[in-house]
């Protein structure tokens, strides 16, 4: 019975395959891009939904049981047993083992998110009412990111989730995210990369994620932080090294945080 509610439940999860972005009739998650998410998956599918799948068999069937076996008819006189020892223990202790089973994988994934390697790419994401702040620390660039309105739209761009400055970031390389907001709580989430860090004035919150394909991946504004929580996408765009550098030499120029002297402008532009 369980296998086979599980085979029904990957059947139906299986159709979001090849998906960077929510699709409609998602069931599951969104393909994971990055290691990290790739652990979460499979402790979710291997580990939590079985276990889930398990007890609520095991509970409906006790309930379907009771009904029938201790129904008026076929029980007139109710038993008047208050207690039971083996049962209260059985039902003690194996939620316990359960919770020790979830929680050891659940640990060491959390541990392995919390623990940054050494950063290949640094950026910064700023919360802003009701737009996302970029900043490449080393890289002397820094612009905006604001959610394109539907009448903007153009082909292959979804619906509140594409914006007019996507963030860059190489495939295969090590980015530290680094998280702030400059007026309310916000979060930064992006659930290929399994990532979803707060967004806190005054404090910097650290996060990490290897995007292992190139693509476009999209996320959301994950903390309420008023009207327009809803219209701060993030989409963070995934490409080689060379088009990375190449982008670098643009956004040098294009978004430069400060002024350039003339000679690097000329540099820049020449290349
Ligand atoms: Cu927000």
């Amino acid at each position: 019975m369980n296998k086979f509610l599980f085979i029904i439940l990957a059947v139906l999860t299986t159709s979001h395959a090849l998906a960077d972005q929510p699709k409609d009739w998602q069931l599951g998650f969104q393909n994971a891009a990055s290691e990290t998410m790739r652990d979460i998956v499979n402790f979710h599918d291997n580990l939590l939904l079985p276990i889930i799948i398990a007890i609520s068999v095991f509970v409906l069937f006790l309930m379907v049981y009771a009904c029938i076996r201790f129904r008026a008819s076929a029980n007139p006189v109710p038993s008047k047993r208050t207690h039971n020892v083996a049962v209260e223990v059985l039902w003690t202790l194996i939620p316990c083992l359960i919770l020790i089973v979830m929680a050891v994988p659940s640990f060491k994934i959390l541990y392995k998110q919390d623990t940054i390697p050494k950063a290949e790419v640094t950026v910064k994401a700023v919360g802003y009412q009701w737009y996302w702040g970029y900043e490449y620390p080393d890289e002397n660039i820094i612009f905006e990111s604001y959610m394109i309105e539907d009448k903007d739209l153009k082909e292959n761009q979804p619906r509140l989730l594409a914006v007019d400055n996507e963030l860059v970031v190489p495939v295969n390389k090590v980015v530290k995210v680094l998280i702030t907001a400059n007026d309310v709580l916000h979060a930064w989430a992006l659930p290929a990369f399994g990532v979803k860090r707060d967004a806190v004035p005054g404090r910097i919150n650290e996060t990490w994620f290897k995007a292992e394909k190139v693509g476009t991946y999209y996320g959301q504004c994950s903390e309420l932080c008023g009207i327009k929580h809803a219209f701060m996408p993030i989409t963070v765009r995934v490409v080689s090294e060379e088009e990375y550098n190449e982008w670098l030499m643009d956004a040098k120029v294009k978004f430069a945080k400060e002024l350039i002297e003339e000679d690097e402008f000329k540099k820049l532009a020449s290349k």
